[in-house]
């Protein structure tokens, strides 16, 4: 398999400054006409110009108007390339392609009969030969023929001209202002819908804001031209950066191998971060269109007027896009409070998903050092852990300072392809610091851990706090060197109250939450003035993505979760405390097996009961802090993880909550039923949430009430939240109704493909009942049933990638059935979808935590799929690194 290397990087030695591109677009034989003017370097290393190709059929090449001769080039392993360019050259390429027969959704394909794109990382070279690498940017001008019934033709930019041909066919001429790299080109031709609206921007110019979607869809895109506006006026705003186009498009597409692309003015979405009304889209929907619409958008200028000059260098992009992103979503939450609810989420999605990622066999840096394929490394570190890096930068110097680090960013850059480290640098220099050391981020991969220890000495009325680094590396990397950690922290006194924070040394207190600015191996500080006994919190609102080791008894936890000013931390300390007593209930479970004789503790049940009850807090806040820990969480916390032990816990420990506090909770189910018609409102949705959360306490413990609301939200609910909220309580808990209800659904959503996803969805995560057919049985019939398409990714996502992921027990199997499946799909989708498989395939990479018996079994399975001839090199580099 081929490598790539960072530190082969080199760089073009030819600009292309303008491509023309003539699309005949015919579902299974579109030809592609392109015209580039290519431009030598000035101090390049020789004169050939290397283009890149894949899946295409040369018809012709042309050099400044003369057919070539077959001496001027060779096609070489994927390459086209030119012996010597040595002049100013106009160079024509035609070539044939199939769109029909794209089932990789990777370069020109077919959604529906519809021509859709998707170029990122590498797809441009299945459109025709290119230097298809990010560092070359061009000029584009597009012209598109087509059938007539292809009733909306796009491209990026701006409409320069359209019209009929005179054989009757349609055609479409964009032009695009702004240079850009070839993974940012999108066409999108077909029958689709438009809402359209405008906006006034700050430069008092006014933009045509469009979102195309398939017919029938028209009333689902309100919200997202709400998202869309509102990111839009968020930039301008928060950051001056104003949308520099005279029209921008969305498109939504049902087929997308990923979540959405921000070409140039011409964003395609996957339909489920798009479509929205009370029918099809949940609570959780609208806030996620939110996100990914504005994360798009914001692409334009990180991404787009500035974009990345090597693969290795995605999350440039990609890390400071997701914190825009999540900085955006929370100033459109009004209160703190459900501020804190999505931190929350962003953090504990990190921790179950990027953690395991940074101690598994892909562990790698936000900036990897190699890659077989590219595609590969959208990942959770290097987006995920990325906005975490990018926003100490934000922790270390204040919104302000990273406005101005930012500026700078987009001042030196604007127009060209840069580096990670040109962002570090124009932050330090905008902000006069030094932030040589925090380039180690960028390099070091492994989550950091601090460990904390802190002293109290009554009589001198200090408070010593010692940290000390511990940080990973990968094998075969230098040893790892203390990281630059912001680490904001506070301290509450015996009363619960944060006191004021004075260093040795210091003249007066600053404020009562601070950042300790570690970079050493160990170091230590002071406070004065700590006349009561003190407890610190650590690591407030999560300052850095570490993990924080620090001994704290039940008791401490506590009073914490109790106690702490910073809702963030109170959040931290009650999950320590869920897993604390999960934990307990799993080490009793491994001696009886008798979950009925399990008693949780004390402290923790009478916490949970304040907490629920405190109605200071916001339902959304006290929904997110009192569901139990994930089942993905609960394994980070185990040595050794196995599944169906911690299942049995899990649901042992809901249902001893559930009668603990039943009524509680019934009084919650009661006062949180939102009524009247529905609508998409964070204050809502959290008591939506709070509701939820408490009908599957009440019908864990086989209340008969709980069943019967769980069965009338199905029933008689206005919205998908209700309904599915219902569902899924119901099929997870293995209900007798469940059946009935899941037929109803199937007839009732069996048109929408959004809601089949759903549909699927909840039968992944299914419990089985004993007596009926197990759950992976059931999985395979429905991979038969017409409603799935393996060839459609949202429906392997939904049905099969959910299943292996978080199935716990009913995919780890001990007869190996779950990993049979895994074997057979992983297989069958490679042979059309790589991207796809290889993500599928990553739900085995961390084998070697669990149980021996399981472990042994996941290794055969990644052991035999390696050993498969022909597999992609997408999933080859997945499943070699995870056994070898
Ligand atoms: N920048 C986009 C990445 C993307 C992608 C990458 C590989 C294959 C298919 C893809 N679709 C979209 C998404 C984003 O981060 O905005
Ligand atoms: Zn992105």
């Amino acid at each position: 398999q081929t490598v790539v290397y960072r530190k082969d990087y080199k760089a073009p030695n030819h600009d292309v400054e303008t491509i023309n591109l003539v699309f005949d677009l015919i579902p299974d034989r579109t030809i592609v006409t392109s015209t580039m003017h290519v431009v030598p370097r000035e101090g390049r290393e020789s004169d050939e110009f290397e283009l890149n190709g894949e899946s295409l059929q040369l018809v012709s090449i042309k050099i400044n108007g003369q057919p070539s001769l077959t001496n001027q080039y060779a096609m070489n392993a994927g390459k086209l390339i030119f012996h010597s360019i040595k002049e100013p050259t106009d160079i024509e390429i035609v070539t044939r392609i199939n769109p029909k027969a794209n089932l990789e959704l990777s370069g020109l394909y077919l959604s529906n009969n519809n021509f859709i794109t998707q170029c990122e990382a590498e797809g441009f070279r299945r459109i025709t030969y290119f230097p298809n690498r990010p560092d070359v940017l061009a000029k584009y001008t597009v012209t598109l023929h087509a059938p007539k019934e292809c009733k909306v033709l796009l491209s990026n930019g701006n409409l320069v001209d359209q019209g009929v041909l005179p054989d009757g066919r349609k055609y479409a001429i964009w032009h695009d202002p702004f240079p850009k790299p070839s993974y940012l080109f999108a066409l999108v031709a077909g029958n689709f819908t438009v809402n359209e609206d405008k906006i006034e921007l700050n430069n008092d110019k006014t933009a045509l804001l469009q979102i195309y979607t398939e017919p029938g869809n028209e009333n689902k895109t309100v919200h997202a031209m709400d998202c869309l506006k509102k990111a839009i006026r968020w930039d301008e705003v928060r950051y001056g950066l104003t949308l520099d186009l005279e029209r921008f498009m969305i498109v939504a597409t049902n087929d997308f191998n990923m979540g959405a692309m921000e070409n140039k003015g011409l964003n395609i979405f996957n339909a489920k971060y798009v479509l929205a009304d009370d029918g099809v889209a949940t609570d959780s929907d609208y806030a996620a269109i939110e996100s990914v619409i504005g994360h798009e958008y914001f692409h334009n200028w990180t991404g787009d007027r500035v974009t990345c000059r090597d693969w290795f260098q995605l999350s440039l992009k990609e890390g400071l896009t997701v914190f825009r992103e999540q900085e955006f979503a929370s100033d459109m939450l009004g209160s703190e409070s459900a501020k804190v609810v999505k931190r929350i989420k962003d953090v504990r999605a990190l921790r179950t998903a990027q953690f395991p990622e940074d101690s598994g066999p892909m562990a790698h840096p936000i900036r990897p050092d190699s890659y077989s394929e590219i595609n590969n490394f959208y990942t959770m570190t290097v987006y995920e852990k990325g906005a975490e890096v990018v926003r100490m930068y934000q922790t270390m110097f204040g919104k302000e300072g990273f406005k101005k680090g930012l500026a700078e960013y987009l001042r030196r850059y604007d127009g060209s392809a840069a580096t990670c480290d040109d962002f570090r640098t124009a932050m330090a220099e905008a902000n006069d610091a030094d932030l040589s050391q925090f380039a180690l981020w960028y390099s070091q991969a492994g989550t950091p851990r601090v460990s904390v220890k802190t002293q109290w000495d009554e009589s001198k009325k200090t408070f010593t706090i010692t940290t000390r680094q511990s940080n990973r590396t990968l094998p075969g990397q230098p040893k790892p060197q203390p990281l630059m950690i912001p680490l904001a922290v506070g301290v509450l006194n015996d009363k619960g109250e944060d006191i004021p924070l004075q260093l040795e040394g210091e003249p007066l207190p600053v404020g009562t939450t601070r950042v300790l600015l570690l970079n050493q191996d160990v170091q230590t500080w002071t406070l004065v003035n700590v006349d009561r006994r003190p407890l610190l919190s650590l690591g407030r609102g999560f300052s850095a993505p570490v993990i924080c080791d620090m001994d704290l008894t039940r008791d401490q936890l506590v009073f914490l979760a109790k106690n702490d000013s910073d809702l963030f931390n109170r959040a931290e300390a009650f999950e320590k405390l869920s897993i604390l007593a999960i934990d307990a209930f799993i080490q009793e479970l491994r001696k009886t097996q008798n979950a009925n004789s399990l008693s949780p503790m004390e402290a923790y049940l009478a916490t949970f009961e304040e907490i629920l009850n405190d109605e200071r807090l916001s339902p959304a806040y006290r929904a997110e802090i009192l569901k139990l820990p994930s089942e993905q969480a609960i394994y980070e916390s185990q040595i050794i993880i196995e599944p169906a032990l911690i299942r049995a816990a899990c649901q042992a420990m809901q249902k001893k909550i559930g009668q603990r506090l039943k009524t509680s909770f019934e009084d919650k189910v009661k006062t949180c039923t939102t009524e009247g018609i529905y609508k998409y409102d964070p204050d809502l949705a959290g008591k939506r949430a709070l509701k939820f959360l408490s009908l599957s306490y009440l019908v864990a413990s086989g209340n008969p009430k709980g069943v019967q609301q769980t069965r009338n939200f199905f029933e008689k609910g206005n919205n998908i939240t209700d309904k599915l909220g219902a569902l899924s309580i119901a099929v997870h808990s293995g209900l007798p109704i469940r059946q009935e209800m899941l037929n109803k659904s199937s007839i009732a959503w069996a048109t929408e493909p959004l809601l089949i996803n759903k549909w699927l969805e909840v039968q992944a995560l299914a419990t089985s009942v004993h007596g009926e057919m197990p759950v992976v049985n059931k999985i395979r019939s429905l991979m038969m049933d017409p409603l799935f398409s393996i060839k459609n990714p949202n429906n392997v996502y939904s049905l099969l990638r959910t299943f292996f992921a978080k199935g716990g027990p009913e995919f780890h199997t001990l007869d190996g059935s779950g990993y049979q499946l895994w074997i057979e799909t992983v297989l069958n989708i490679d042979s059309f979808n790589p991207q796809v498989s290889a993500r599928l395939a990553r739900t085995l990479e961390n084998w070697r935590r669990y149980e021996p018996r399981l472990s042994s079994m996941m290794y055969k399975a990644l052991r035999y799929v390696s050993q498969q001839k022909n597999l992609s090199a997408d999933l080859r580099e997945i499943v070699d690194k995870a056994i070898n």
